[in-house]
């Protein structure tokens, strides 16, 4: 199993992830199926999700647009080398313990709520950098929530259960725009090596190239995606929260050995100081709700994945 989970050439299947269509009048349907993707998986596509198309093109363009700059001005906006946090323009290159090296530039800095949103990280070229990130942080809210709805109800609790065990309205959005350059020796480098999600869950868009991998059926698969469709990856602390009832979805990106790639993820996940742990509606007595998980202040949670200590 390990070296099919390193494997690092470029796999010649392609598969489908799941596609939920969001316009689908019948709403239990639609809440069936982002259930049964998200204990599978734990990752799917949604179409016709109700962002305006118009919004996600700008969005791209304008995250384009930024990379394209001088450095100087990129600069402007880069993560402060004192910085503990992480929002700010990053160049990345690195190795991880087995060797294997990544490379992605990128943007990262939160959108959401307005009160911890520090518009120094955010580009002032292109002019509508700022109008267009505050639409889509309002958009991919609502959306959020809807698909949280779901879950919550899936585990037989109420519509807020999920949103209110990540903080409620002090949940905190996150973008990061990914700038993968091309690559010509993919057996080298990783955009992004093989992880699952620290955060809630994660709204992804990205570019005309491909380059997300998810692994399926013991295998990695190319990420086969609708352009304007919105990729969604369950992430740790739903997992956690669900008693393990919803599966992180275990992912990577790869590059291009020709041309750029861009990516833009959006991380829902809690403020720092929220304890997530199993909900405790879902802990009934018997065996099987045995809790799975200890819940942990997600700032430790965090720096415990993030430095790859014991968490369970
Ligand atoms: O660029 C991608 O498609 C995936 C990025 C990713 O997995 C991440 O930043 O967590
Ligand atoms: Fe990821």
């Amino acid at each position: 199993m390990e070296i099919e989970r390193n494997q690092h050439i470029s796999p010649k299947e392609k598969s489908h992830i799941p596609l939920v269509d969001l316009s689908n009048p019948d709403e239990n349907l639609v809440a069936r199926a982002v259930v049964k993707a998200s204990e599978e998986l734990g990752i799917f596509q949604v179409v016709n999700h109700g962002i305006p198309l118009e919004l996600i093109r700008r969005l791209k363009e304008v995250g384009t647009e930024f990379f394209e700059l001088p450095d100087a001005e990129k600069e402007a906006v880069a993560k402060p080398a004192e910085s503990t946090d992480i929002e700010g323009y990053v160049t990345d290159y690195k190795k991880d313990g087995q060797g294997r090296k990544t490379w992605a530039d990128h943007l990262f800095h939160r959108i959401w709520p307005p009160s911890r949103v520090s518009y120094r990280f955010w580009p002032k070229n292109s002019p509508d950098y700022r109008e267009v990130n505050e639409e889509y942080a309002k958009e991919i809210k609502k959306l959020s929530e809807k698909i949280m709805g779901w879950l919550s109800e899936g585990l037989g609790l109420h519509r807020d259960a999920l949103k209110e065990g990540l903080g409620g309205e002090t949940m905190e959005y996150l973008m990061k725009v990914i700038f993968y350059p091309p690559c010509p020796k993919l057996d080298l480098l990783f955009g992004a090596p093989p992880h699952t999600d620290v955060n809630g869950a994660t709204f992804l868009i990205a570019d005309k190239v491909h380059g997300l991998q998810a692994f399926m059926d013991h295998k990695w698969i190319d990420v086969e995606y609708d352009d304007l469709g919105i990729i969604v990856i369950i992430a740790n602390q739903i997992t956690r929260m669900s008693n393990g009832r919803y599966n992180s979805g275990e992912h990577r990106a790869t590059m291009d050995t020709m041309r750029t790639r861009i990516s833009w993820p959006v991380f829902a996940e809690p403020n720092p100081d929220q304890v997530v742990g199993p909900l405790p509606e879902l802990l009934t007595g018997d065996d099987d709700n045995a809790p799975k998980f200890k819940p942990y202040v997600y700032r430790e949670y965090k720096f415990l994945k993030m430095n790859k200590l014991p968490i369970d």
